[in-house]
C-alpha cells in the first residue's frame, strides 16, 4: 500500500470489507478511489481498484442477467442510432415527438415510456435514428428500476443525447446520470486510452512502448494478470499510466460521443437555472424547448455533428446527381462510396472525380485513396 492515505481511506475500505451486497461494495470502491490521490506513488493502487470494480460490474451483469432482465434491445435503422436519456418526465418523449415521425404518449408524470421508443429524424437528407430510453433514475446503474436493460440500451447506441428538465434543479439531474452512465462503463465524449491489446494463444507477455507507461515491467504483467490476460502482445502507444492500461483492459468500457440538452427552456425559472448550471459545469449546453419548438434546428444540426458522419451525392459520368446521398463516416474514401454501390465497381474502377470541399478544383481527377468530405459529389469511372 502507498504511504500517507488519508484516514478516510481506511474508513472506506472498512466498509468495502464489511458490505453484504455488491451495491454497497461497488459503493465503497467508488469512494476508495475518490480518496486515493493522483500520484505515482498511487497509481498500482487506482489500478487494482478499478479493476475490482470491473469485476464488480460483471458480477452484477451476471445477476441480472439470471433474473431474466428484458433485453431492450432495438434494431438499427437509417445511418445512425442515438439515444435520448434523461431522467423521468425531462421531455424525452415530447422531444422525441418534435424530432421524429414517432407517435409517443406524452403525459405529466413520470414513467409513461416503459420501453425504448424508436423515431426516424430527418437532417440535411440524412435519417438519424433516435431512439427514447424510459427514465433514467439515481441507483439505475446498480440494478434499480430497470436500470442495467435500459443503459445497455444506451450502450448500443451510436451516440447519447442527455435531456435535463431546466426547470427542475438540473444540476442534479446531471450529476445523477453522470455517475450512473460512468458507473455503467459508457464514457462520455473520452478517447479509448490508446493502448492496443491483441490477446495470443501462447507466448506469454509482449510489451512494445514500455516507456511510454509510468510503470515498471513487473507492475504492467501483474495487471495483466489481474485481467486474465496471460498471452498477449501489448502496445502502448501513448503516455500514460497504469490506471489506463485498466481501463483499456477493461472489456466493457464503451466511448461515445455525448450531447447535453436543457429542455423546458420556455418554463419561467428556467432561464435563471440554466444560467446557474453553465457556470458550474463545463460541458456546453443546448437549451431547447420541445414544446414551443425552440431552437430544435441547432439540435438537429449538433446531433448529426457529434456522429461525425459525411454526406457523399454519387453520379454516374453525364448523368444526374443521385439523392439522397450515401452516408459514411469522417475519413472515408472513394473507395467506400465505392464498396457502398457494388463491390464489382469498387474493384474495377479506375479513378474518380470530385466537386467539393475536398478537392481543389471542381471535377478533379482523384485515385481510390482520396479522402472525401461532407457534401462531396463523387462520379465514378
Ligand atoms: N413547458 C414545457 N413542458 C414540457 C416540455 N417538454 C415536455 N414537457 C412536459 O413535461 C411532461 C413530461 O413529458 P414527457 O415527454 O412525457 O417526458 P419523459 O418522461 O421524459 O418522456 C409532460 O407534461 C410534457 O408536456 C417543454 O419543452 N416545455
Ligand atoms: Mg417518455
Amino acid at each position: 500500500l502507498p504511504a500517507n492515505l488519508p484516514p478516510e481511506y481506511f474508513r472506506a475500505e472498512e466498509k468495502y470489507l464489511t458490505a453484504r451486497s455488491t451495491e454497497e461494495k461497488m459503493k465503497a470502491l467508488e469512494e476508495m478511489l475518490r480518496i486515493v490521490p493522483k500520484h505515482k506513488g498511487t497509481e498500482n493502487l487506482r489500478a487494482l481498484l478499478k479493476r475490482r470494480m470491473a469485476k464488480l460490474k460483471e458480477e452484477m451483469e451476471k445477476k441480472a442477467g439470471k433474473k431474466g432482465g428484458e433485453r431492450f434491445y432495438v434494431k438499427k435503422e437509417g445511418a445512425a442510432q442515438v439515444a435520448l436519456l434523461g431522467m423521468p418526465n425531462c421531455g424525452k418523449s415530447t422531444l422525441l415527438s418534435s424530432l421524429t415521425n414517432a407517435r409517443v404518449e406524452i403525459a405529466n408524470y413520470p414513467f409513461t415510456t416503459l420501453r425504448p421508443t424508436p423515431g426516424m429524424m430527418e437532417f440535411n437528407e440524412v435519417q438519424i435514428q433516435l431512439v427514447e430510453i424510459p427514465g433514467i433514475i439515481r441507483g439505475a446503474s446498480l440494478g434499480k428500476g430497470m436500470g442495467p436493460a435500459l443503459l445497455s440500451a444506451a450502450r448500443n447506441s451510436d451516440g447519447i443525447t442527455l435531456v435535463l428538465d431546466l426547470s427542475n434543479d438540473p444540476e442534479e439531474q446531471y450529476h445523477i446520470l453522470m455517475e450512473e452512465l460512468n458507473r455503467s462503463g459508457i464514457r462520455l465524449n473520452e478517447n479509448p486510452p490508446n493502448i492496443k491489446i491483441e490477446r495470443r494463444g501462447s507466448g506469454g507477455i509482449e510489451i512494445r512502448g514500455l516507456n511510454k507507461i509510468r510503470a515498471t515491467e513487473s507492475e504492467v504483467i501483474s495487471l495483466l494478470r489481474e485481467y486474465g490476460v496471460y498471452n498477449a502482445l501489448v502496445v502502448i502507444n501513448e503516455k500514460c499510466s497504469l490506471e489506463e492500461l485498466s481501463e483499456a483492459l477493461d472489456e466493457r468500457l464503451v466511448y461515445r460521443r455525448c450531447r447535453l440538452v436543457g429542455n423546458k427552456l420556455d418554463l419561467p425559472e428556467s432561464k435563471r437555472n440554466l444560467r446557474k448550471l453553465e457556470r458550474n459545469i463545463k460541458d456546453e449546453i443546448i437549451a431547447v424547448s420541445a414544446k414551443t419548438k425552440e431552437n430544435l434546428e441547432r439540435l438537429k444540426r449538433e446531433i448529426f455533428g457529434m456522429l461525425n458522419l459525411i454526406r457523399v451525392y454519387t453520379k454516374t459520368p453525364g448523368g444526374k446527381i443521385r439523392r439522397p446521398p450515401v452516408v459514411l463516416r469522417k475519413g472515408a474514401t472513394v473507395e467506400d462510396v465505392a464498396k457502398l454501390i457494388h463491390s464489382e465497381i469498387a474493384r474495377n474502377m479506375r479513378f474518380a472525380r470530385v466537386w467539393g470541399n475536398s478537392v481543389k478544383y471542381p471535377g478533379q481527377h482523384v485515385g481510390r485513396d482520396h479522402v472525401l468530405m461532407d457534401g462531396d459529389v463523387v462520379e465514378l469511372h
